[in-house]
């Protein structure tokens, strides 16, 4: 008998969503069900790549808006091979952040669109890409002021959640959209009915690549 392969469970989102904490709550949710999952976060800042990746977010460095796009995509090529092999043996990932991330950062500074897409085609696509979307920016702002990464200010913000909704809507089939703003509670129950749906699906399905 060949073993199920586990799922592929992308989570995206504008900074302060609460990405961290319902991957986290995932996860848990699955090890406790007996179901064997990793959690990984994209950019993956400890690898070489990822720690330039990591200087240019922290404006330690600063580098041209089309090489640091590049620099994201080349860490999650550099992580695949490994991820797609624990896969097919049965682990189910939960990904916070994926290529989504990628092309929203980098269009919402004035890439084009298909180029940006291009370096993460061939990457594995996702079983179901959890979108947390805030029904108002009112909401995320009394969460706290944003930190001091590079990115993290209310107008860019707002364009890439352009780029985002697009995405939702071009890629409907395996997008699901969920309210950010409602408890943390309530968004977990709702985000693990789904994922328990998918999970049903997913041993059956063969792997599929970004497009
Ligand atoms: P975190 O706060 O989640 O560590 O993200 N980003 C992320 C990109 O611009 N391109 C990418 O491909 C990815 C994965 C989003 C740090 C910032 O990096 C941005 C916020």
């Amino acid at each position: 008998m060949s073993l199920s392969r586990g799922a592929f469970i992308v989570f995206e989102g504008l900074d302060r969503t609460g990405k961290t904490s319902q991957t986290r709550r995932l996860y848990n949710r699955l090890t406790e069900k007996g179901i064997k999952a990793k959690l990984i976060h994209f950019p993956e800042r400890s690898s070489a790549i990822g720690q330039v990746i990591n200087a240019y977010l922290t404006n330690a460095q600063d580098l041209p808006d089309e090489v640091i796009h590049l620099m994201f995509s080349a860490n999650r090529w550099e992580h695949i091979n490994g991820i797609r092999q624990e896969m097919l043996a049965g682990t189910t990932f939960i990904c916070d952040r994926y290529a989504y991330s990628g092309a929203a950062y980098s269009v919402a500074k004035g890439l084009h669109f298909d180029w940006c897409c291009s370096p993460d085609r061939g990457l594995i696509k996702p079983d179901a890409v959890i979108y947390l979307k805030a029904s108002s920016d009112e909401a995320i702002a009394s969460r706290g002021n944003y930190g001091g990464e590079r990115y993290e200010k209310l107008e860019f913000q707002r364009k890439v959640g352009v780029v985002f909704d697009q995405f939702c809507e071009k890629e409907s089939s395996y997008w699901h959209q969920f309210d950010a703003c409602q408890s943390e509670e309530n968004l977990h129950a709702e985000i693990a009915a789904i994922v328990d749906e998918v999970l049903k699906e997913t041993p059956s399905q063969s792997l599929a690549k970004l497009t």
